[in-house]
């Protein structure tokens, strides 16, 4: 068997988004209808435990917010939010202050070089993927991934495995042919819902969760000057992943 392609996640993966950008961007929208929500960097930790910015929205108001006056249509209001939200989001990735998680862009670099296929399973927006990789890599990466499964193609959001499968079809592999990189559980359950072996990076958001199923955990990818700490898994001696030690992870 031979390591084919390797399929990404982007948010908390490719780089830390999420307390940081997409938190503000939700707040910046909120603000901008004047509404009188406002998402904390503790609240943003248990809003996390759904993924997809429309579904987090609707969760916070069902859980926290079961009171507040709503539109009739709440379906057309929340798609509303979320663009705006979108918008500001880009607009704060387009600033250049949201950089890569360390390793990545090296790894990414390498991947391609050495013939590796790439493509991205994300929840996020189609449009958040390639701002991220636009301001944060170049241009020219975005041409990189084969695939960019993003948001809404799928029906039913991580940590249900049809993003992932949506991916591996478009790709016409099979999930034995590729390794997964995520950052969070519900990541690494859609993961290995599709029996994707996967390497976890951990953030603070996600350290303290379940990644029992992973083939590593890592607090990130590691760079040559800067070596990773291993929480999980045989790093057979390295101190940074790279294409070598994912191939003999593989075999
Ligand atoms: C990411 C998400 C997304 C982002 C916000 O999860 O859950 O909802 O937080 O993006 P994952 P949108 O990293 O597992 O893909 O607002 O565009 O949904
Ligand atoms: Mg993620």
């Amino acid at each position: 068997m031979t390591l084919q392609a390797l399929i990404f996640d982007v948010d908390g993966t490719l780089a830390d988004t999420e307390r940081d950008g997409h938190r503000p961007a939700f707040n910046a929208a909120f603000a901008q209808h004047k509404l009188d929500w406002h998402w904390s960097a503790e609240l943003y930790g248990d809003l996390l435990s759904v993924t997809g910015g429309k579904e987090r929205m609707k969760y916070y108001l069902r859980k926290y917010r079961p009171d507040a006056s709503l539109p009739e249509d709440l379906d057309a209001f929340i798609a509303q939010l979320h663009k705006d939200k979108t918008r500001h989001y880009t607009d704060l990735l387009a600033t250049g202050n949201i950089p890569l998680r360390p390793g990545v862009a090296r790894l990414l670099r390498e991947a391609k070089a050495a013939g590796l296929r790439l493509a991205i399973a994300t929840t996020t927006t189609v449009d958040n993927v390639t701002a991220l990789l636009r301001y944060s890599l170049s241009e020219a990466s975005i041409s990189w991934f084969e695939v960019i499964a993003a948001g809404d193609l799928v029906a039913a959001k991580k940590p249900a495995p049809d993003i992932y499968l949506y991916t591996l079809q478009k790709m016409g592999l099979s999930a034995a042919d590729c390794l997964a990189f995520e950052d969070s559980e519900n990541g690494i359950r859609s993961a290995c819902g599709a029996n994707l072996r996967t390497i976890v990076t951990v953030n603070d958001y996600t350290r303290q969760q379940d990644f029992s199923e992973a083939l590593l955990v890592l607090d990130h990818l590691g760079e040559p000057e800067q070596a990773c700490e291993v929480l999980q898994g045989d790093m057979q001696g390295r101190s940074y992943v790279d294409v070598a030690l994912l191939r003999g992870l593989f075999s």
